[in-house]
């Protein structure tokens, strides 16, 4: 069994490969950090008694996606699982001053190298007749919150895509699934605040924030579910947060 995780050096991916080895799995690590890649390559195959690829590329860039898969052999491409975790929230302003940069950052990312990663994988899943697709959503794209304009856009393009995938690939015997956590500490605020540590630790202020092992968890869990049963969703909130905006701070 193999799984290609996206966005493995940091957070719910770095801990989602963990998890995925441990349960068997062989896994492919991908990020731009490459001393991460070779940290979680190195934390792995410690633990671990599986075979580890690391590729580094920007997951925006379709010709770097293309070379990184290309460079995997025939064996390598049998994909049971892809984890298209990859992605960031870049600043939080008010759409009339945010940075049309980042806007074109977020969509990017988080939706064209997800479809770009996805292609890639599904030619291989098609001619094997089965696979698991689990795409990173978030409460953002089920709810909008204010300043979080073009990121909820993304992931709710995340949510449309998803089950746009499960309808298409059903006949292919190909699950697809989505996670769509709340607020879960990981480098992610950082990244949002471009590293202002400051305000990144304030998003968490209060609260008992979701950690990367519990969306790890539920990705376990998604995995692990019989044949014939395929999650669809699963949204997961700190015990302290009921909605994108209902917070129950200490
Ligand atoms: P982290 O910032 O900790 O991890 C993000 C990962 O994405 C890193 O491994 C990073 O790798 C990778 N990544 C980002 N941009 C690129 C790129 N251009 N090319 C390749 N890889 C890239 O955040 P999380 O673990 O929290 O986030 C993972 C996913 O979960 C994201 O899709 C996020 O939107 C979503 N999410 C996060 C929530 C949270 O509160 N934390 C809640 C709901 C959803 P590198 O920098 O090495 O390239
Ligand atoms: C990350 C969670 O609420 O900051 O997707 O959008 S939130």
């Amino acid at each position: 069994m193999i799984a290609l995780i996206t966005g493995a050096t940091s957070g719910f991916g770095y801990a989602s490969a963990i998890k995925l080895a441990e349960l068997g799995y062989d896994v492919v690590i991908t990020g731009r950090r490459v001393d991460r890649l070779a940290q979680l390559e190195k934390e792995i195959a410690e633990r671990y008694a599986i075979k580890v690829k690391t590729l580094c590329f920007d997951i925006r860039d379709r010709k770097a996606c293309q070379t990184a898969w290309n460079s995997l052999t025939a064996d390598w491409q049998q994909v049971d699982v892809l984890l298209n975790n990859a992605g960031l929230a870049a600043g939080a302003d008010p759409f009339d001053k945010a940075d049309i940069d980042d806007f074109e950052c977020m969509i990017d990312t988080n939706v064209k190298g997800l479809l770009y990663m996805s292609k890639l994988v599904v030619e291989e899943m098609k001619k094997r007749h089965c696979g698991q697709i689990i795409n990173l959503s978030s409460i953002a794209g089920v709810e909008v919150y204010p300043n979080g304009n073009i990121y909820c856009a993304t992931k709710h393009a995340v949510n449309a895509i998803t089950k746009g995938m499960r309808m298409d690939l059903l006949p292919y015997g190909i699950k697809v699934s989505s996670i769509s956590p709340g607020a879960a500490e990981t480098e992610f605020s950082l990244v949002r605040y471009k590293g202002d540590e400051a305000k990144a630790n304030a998003v968490y202020n209060g609260l008992e924030p979701l950690v990367a092992e519990d969306i790890a968890d539920t990705v376990a869990f998604i995995v692990t579910r019989p044949a014939h049963v395929m999650i669809n969703d699963i949204l997961l909130t700190p015990a302290r947060q009921a909605s994108s905006m209902v917070f129950n701070r200490n």
